[in-house]
């Protein structure tokens, strides 16, 4: 069995609605068990910022799905989901980034794992040491705690415990 961390992001209306659609989907795959959940935190913008604030939460999986698959499936959730109420040009309703897959490190066209701007990224961080303050990025030589600790401490205040485990 293999195991896998997935991020989720949603900055629509009923954001938390979207987040428990695509971990409900995820689980009706016979291929993926759903492990645990971070809680969830409300995060400012990163990026593009005149948009809305996210709703952020990281999972963990166990698949017999190898990496690609496990993307398939992943943007096979992204578009269900996002057709429904889907604003052109707008802001997307799911967003689904898988971070690691066991330790492996992969670079191909459509998937670089562990996922290259994870370390960077407040609202990726936090909830994964949160949720195992342990995963260790190959990549980086580093546990999650460590990089959580080593970000810059104004864009990890930007990340705030919006509600506990209800993925
Ligand atoms: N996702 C992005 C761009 N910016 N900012 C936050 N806070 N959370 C996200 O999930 C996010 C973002 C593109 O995927
Ligand atoms: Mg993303
Ligand atoms: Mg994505």
């Amino acid at each position: 069995m293999n195991r896998a961390y997935i991020a989720l992001g949603s900055n629509l209306q009923e954001r938390e609605q979207f987040l428990m659609e695509a971990v409900e989907l995820l689980k009706t795959h016979s291929e993926i068990d759903f492990i645990r959940s971070s809680n969830i935190y409300e995060t400012a913008p990163v990026g593009y910022t005149d948009q809305n604030d996210f709703l952020n939460a990281v999972i963990e999986v166990e698949t017999r799905l190898n990496p690609l698959s496990l993307l398939d499936y992943c943007q096979k959730i992204e578009a269900d989901l996002g057709r429904k109420r889907v604003v052109k040009w707008g802001p997307r309703t799911i967003d689904l980034d898988i971070l690691l897959y066991n330790q492996e490190n992969m670079k191909d066209e459509r998937l670089t794992i562990p996922h290259p701007h994870m370390h960077e990224r407040a609202f990726v961080m936090v909830p994964l040491a949160d949720l195992n303050p342990e995963a260790y990025i190959s990549a980086l030589k580093k546990r999650a705690e460590e990089i959580v600790r080593d970000l810059p401490p104004e864009e990890v205040a930007g990340v705030t415990l919006w509600r506990g485990k209800i993925l």
